[in-house]
């Protein structure tokens, strides 16, 4: 059934990681953009969205896709961007093994180049198996991908974690991943 919560939360996350420009803002170098040049620049591509209306999305947003500044007068998409923000994230020390969630088609590619971020900045990896199926289940059906995270880390790979608990790096050499 259609959800006008839902439906928003795609549009801002359109908005916020892709196309800033199709309702006419910009992001600054972190991803941020001031919270009434965003309620403006939706109402004049839209309908009118209050402040309240976006305050429910953001905290209802199941992977919580989005934050705000400490004044809670800015806010940005916390990952998943194509537009080149720098997010300020620090590297940090894996889990001994990640998991990546994918579809049959994408394994021979996989396994010949590794895997690659496509569209995003990073590669998107989690920290239990199930998340992962949950990801790959968005295109098919799943296959989960193991990473071995530690021998990455040793050989000089760099991890970052978001607020929401997504593994980030930038690639994952074939001679790292084995069917889980
Ligand atoms: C695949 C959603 C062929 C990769 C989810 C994936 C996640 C390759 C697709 C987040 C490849 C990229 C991220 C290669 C990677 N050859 N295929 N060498 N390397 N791929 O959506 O990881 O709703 O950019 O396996 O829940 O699926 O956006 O990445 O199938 O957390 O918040 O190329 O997106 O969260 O797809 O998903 P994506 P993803 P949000």
């Amino acid at each position: 059934m259609r959800n006008p919560d839902v439906e928003l939360s795609k549009h801002l996350s359109l908005v916020l990681r892709h196309r800033p420009a199709s309702v006419g803002i910009e992001l600054d170098a972190q991803g941020w953009v001031p919270v009434p040049n965003l309620l403006q620049a939706l109402a004049n591509h839209g309908p009118p969205l209050a402040r309240d209306d976006l305050d429910r999305v953001v905290a209802n947003s199941d992977k919580q896709r989005f934050e705000w500044d400490r004044e809670q007068d800015r806010i940005r998409a916390r990952q998943g961007h194509s537009v080149p923000v720098d997010l300020e994230l620090e590297a940090v020390e894996p889990p001994e093994r990640l998991f990546h969630g994918t579809v049959t088609r994408n394994l021979f590619s996989i396994m010949e180049v590794g895997l690659k971020p496509q569209a995003r900045h990073h590669v998107h990896l989690s920290s239990d198996v199930e998340t992962a199926r949950k990801v790959g289940a968005r295109r098919g059906k799943p296959v989960v991908l193991e990473v071995d995270a530690a021998a990455m880390t040793k050989d000089g790979h760099h991890f970052w974690v978001t607020d929401n608990g997504i593994w980030l790096t930038d690639h994952v050499p074939s001679a790292y991943l084995r069917l889980h």
